[in-house]
């Protein structure tokens, strides 16, 4: 025996002309979507990370070409081999961290680069790291909210943003 259920009827609250508890559902639904996206576009202090992730992918992007193009002409690779450098820390020598010619990478980028950036917060935390190994450089940046492009680099470090061409030479 097959039981018939009046499912129009059922979800009927009132026969007056009411909501069916579908039409409910797909509204709250959509209501509550429409708020989740409005959080996220509009709180600031979410937009103010993507921001900075996006200036240090920019930063990153142009410190590396600087890199490659100094490596062409010269044919090794920026400052001293096996010293890491800091976007924080001022080489003994250089006079200020946003030099092109000894910043905080210590070398003569200036023909590459107009000045050599720092993190936007440039912290304990957040700034952008550098190394010259015997085979190559690599060049770090930890991100706020990016994690896709700190996990999808393929280097070592899950948690840091990683390009050059050894990514092993800094390690987590
Ligand atoms: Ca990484
Ligand atoms: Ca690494």
């Amino acid at each position: 025996m097959v039981l018939k259920i009046p499912s129009k009827k059922l979800l009927r609250f009132s026969n007056q002309g009411g909501f069916t508890l579908v039409e409910l559902l797909a509204t709250s639904t959509i209501a509550l979507i429409l708020l989740a996206l409005a959080i996220v576009y509009f709180n600031p202090a979410e937009r103010i990370k993507r921001a900075r992730d996006g200036k240090r992918l920019s930063d990153i992007s142009k410190i590396d070409r600087a890199i490659s193009e100094f490596m062409l002409d010269k044919k090794y690779y920026p400052d001293t081999q096996g010293v890491l450098r800091l976007s924080t820390a001022l080489p003994e020598g250089s006079t200020s961290l946003n030099k092109s010619n000894k910043g905080w990478i210590f070398d003569n980028l200036s023909s590459y680069i107009p000045m050599l950036p720092t993190d936007p917060l440039n912290d304990e935390t957040y700034h952008y790291s550098y190394i010259r190994g015997s085979d190559g450089y690599e060049l770090d940046a930890k991100l706020e909210l990016m994690t896709d492009e700190m996990l999808n680099d393929g280097g070592n470090d899950n948690l840091m943003y990683e390009v050059g061409s050894n990514l092993n030479l800094i390690s987590p």
